[in-house]
């Protein structure tokens, strides 16, 4: 509190009423609630500003140190698009015929998910999340980033939340490894591909899993 280059300013924090509170938590909950994963997407183009929007919110996650350890690729070419995902599936066909255990893909079953994966050219959008393990600085010199996994989650949980609420569907789809990322992005090595965020308006026709979500005590405890 008294380092002498830290300089402070006001909080300006706008109270809001009980009733305000409860409604717009409420609000939320149900929007959010309508959210879905979607695996089937439009080649539909969105407008760019929704996703530097939605990127900007992301920015504004909280993070270790506030060292801000994540950069995003955001895909709309479509010969990247193709290149990510003939890698892609070469993955997948290896985690689909071997590499995943008997209990994974029995887990996986409900989700009908297989080594296909046509919505990585379909959709309009892919949005690669990068973790930066280490922040370089303009003379080259890396400093060392707190928490980024906490960090990158939260500032990817925001983008979903963004994203949805602005009236696009998202897919977090994360091949394994995921490493041919960095090769086709041009990222360096101080990053780690984190996952990508298939993003678009969903195919007319999607359908989702019927699956369900746990009850709030089943997800809470309060001591
Ligand atoms: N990456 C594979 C497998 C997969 C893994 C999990 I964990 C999922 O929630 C869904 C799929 C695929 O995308 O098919």
């Amino acid at each position: 509190m008294n380092n002498p280059e830290t300089t402070f300013e006001p909080l300006n924090f706008r109270e809001k009423s009980r009733d305000e509170m409860i409604a717009i938590s409420k609000a939320l909950y149900l929007d959010m609630k309508k959210r879905r994963t979607v695996r089937e997407f439009w080649d539909r183009s969105l407008p760019d500003e929704v996703i530097k929007n939605a990127l900007l919110a992301a920015g504004t996650a909280p993070s270790g140190a506030n060292m801000q350890p994540w950069h995003f690729v955001v895909v709309s070419n479509p010969e990247i698009k193709k290149e990510i995902r003939k890698a892609a599936e070469k993955k997948e066909k290896a985690f689909y015929q071997g590499r995943a255990s008997e209990e994974w893909l029995k887990t996986l079953q409900p989700l009908g998910t297989d080594e296909s994966k046509p919505f990585l050219e379909t959709a309009p959008c892919l949005i690669v999340v990068f973790l930066k393990k280490v922040t370089v600085d303009d003379k080259g010199k890396e400093h060392k980033n707190y928490y980024p996994t906490e960090s990158v989650g939260i500032a990817t949980g925001i983008l979903i939340t963004a994203l949805h609420l602005s009236g696009l569907a998202t897919l977090t789809y994360t091949p394994s490894p995921m490493k041919f990322l960095n090769k086709i992005l041009g990222r360096p090595d101080t990053e780690r591909p984190f996952l990508i965020l298939v993003t678009g308006y969903p195919s007319p026709n999607a359908e989702v899993p019927a699956i369900s979500k746990y009850r709030l005590h089943q997800i809470a405890t309060f001591a």
